[in-house]
């Protein structure tokens, strides 16, 4: 049994003891999170403060309505625990309003458009292929189904926002919400422009910065406060509280955002969840964070260089955030193919539209990887450099089983090196 393996036993010896399968296949997930290298820009390490939060008994207490305003009786703690995450939320992002009962990122955003939008209102937001969310439009989503999505896309040249073309877009459609954020776009968002194109358009402009939240309140990527109105986030990703969601916004639209998440969409909010990002929030606003922010950005730019020394092309051509997106069929291989024979060699990816993608999105020509996790556990520039020195190897002999056994050894050695936090709790 390994060391994971054996500090998970103690902590899952109820598991163990009624449910065996399920124990089991938690412990190799467990071991699995410590073995590898996880480039998910999306995923990252939650504390053990968090993760205890979560395994509570908060977790058998209905609270439909919000504190101190709610429908079923014995709320004396979950009040103040969920008051306490509103009030670190609000500081920490320096918003006025905070909503932290959003199940996830896309119910926070599904609550922007129920309390702002009647069905068919026009919607502006970032193609998916160019590296926005499902939420911000997208045909197969319900934002693309039910409202009236206005792409826009980057610069088929330089992969980049054309801010000069989305303020056109804006003009001549007038959308009634402007949606900001992404998920694979690896630079910096203007939010001065957003803002500027928005009011021009008369559009309510509204921040997702799920993907970078961590960055913006370690001070590590500017943020939408003073631009949008409205900014949603994930808790779970560079944030790195548990899975959960947030609405923060001005005061005028706070009254109908909190309707739209209950009763619009919700029902009772998930205590033990609340509770975790209440002690995420704190751990959050602690001056180790804002070093935290800004070594996975570090990270990210010592990576892409790595990369490109060794000819990888990079969408962009490098990276001013946490996330790397790079064309890998200038290797010679698919992204599903590429992230497979990663994945292999211990290195967890995975496979990416690039922008204007001539393959289909369940065998695209990307693979997207990030800095979040992988600096949790303490890595700096010179694992950065190891590691795409590794991805240059696997995409040389991606099919050769001996080298990616090899290289998944060595990344087992370097990882037993920078333990990952809160596993085996
Ligand atoms: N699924 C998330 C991601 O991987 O970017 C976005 O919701």
């Amino acid at each position: 049994m390994s060391k994971v393996q054996a500090e998970a036993q103690s902590h899952l010896d109820a598991i163990a003891s009624i449910d065996p399968e399920i124990c089991n296949l938690i412990r190799q997930e467990e071991q699995r999170q410590a073995d590898v290298l996880r480039l998910i820009p999306s995923e990252n390490y939650a504390s053990r403060a968090v993760m205890q939060a979560t395994g509570t008994v908060l977790t058998n207490k209905y609270s439909e309505g919000y504190p101190y305003k709610r429908y079923y009786e014995g709320q004396q703690y979950i009040d103040q625990i969920e008051q306490i995450a509103i009030e670190r939320a609000k500081a920490l992002f320096g918003m006025p309003h905070a909503n932290v009962q959003p199940y996830s990122g896309s119910p926070a955003n599904q609550a922007v458009y129920l309390a702002l939008l009647k069905p068919g209102a026009k919607v502006m937001g970032m193609a998916l292929p160019s590296g926005g969310h499902l939420t911000h439009g997208a045909k197969v989503s319900f934002s693309g189904k039910i409202y009236t999505p206005v792409p826009y896309t980057v610069s088929p040249d330089s992969h980049l926002l054309d801010y000069g073309e989305i303020r056109q877009i804006a003009l001549s459609e007038k959308p009634e919400i402007i949606f900001c954020g992404h998920s694979a776009y690896p630079r910096i968002l203007d939010f001065a422009k957003f803002a500027e194109i928005a009011n021009e358009a008369g559009a309510v402009l509204v921040a997702d910065i799920a993907h970078f939240s961590g960055l913006v309140v370690s001070g590590a990527h500017p943020s939408p406060k003073g631009y949008a109105q409205i900014i949603t986030t994930t808790t779970h990703k560079t944030l790195r509280g548990p899975r959960g969601g947030m609405i923060l916004c001005e005061e005028q639209h706070a009254a109908a955002l909190d309707k739209a998440v209950f009763p619009g969409l919700q029902g009772g909010p998930h205590n033990h969840t609340t509770a975790a990002i209440a002690v995420a929030l704190k751990e959050a606003a602690a001056p180790e964070f804002r070093m935290y922010g800004h070594q996975i950005v570090k990270n990210a730019a010592a990576l892409a260089e790595g990369l490109l020394h060794h000819g990888f092309s990079l969408i962009t051509g490098g990276t001013e955030n946490h996330l790397i997106l790079i064309d890998i069929t200038s290797k010679g291989l698919g992204g599903r193919e590429a992230a497979k024979s990663l994945a292999a060699a211990g290195i967890v990816a995975n496979c990416n539209a690039i922008p204007f993608d001539t393959r289909k999105p369940f065998d695209p020509s990307g693979i997207r990887i990030g800095t979040p996790a992988i600096t949790s556990r303490g890595m700096k520039e010179a694992e950065m450099k190891k590691l795409a020195d590794w991805m240059a190897e696997v995409v040389a002999h991606a099919h050769d089983d001996k080298v990616l056994t090899r290289i998944a050894g060595e990344v087992r050695d370097l990882c037993e090196q920078f333990p990952a936090p809160g596993i085996g709790i």
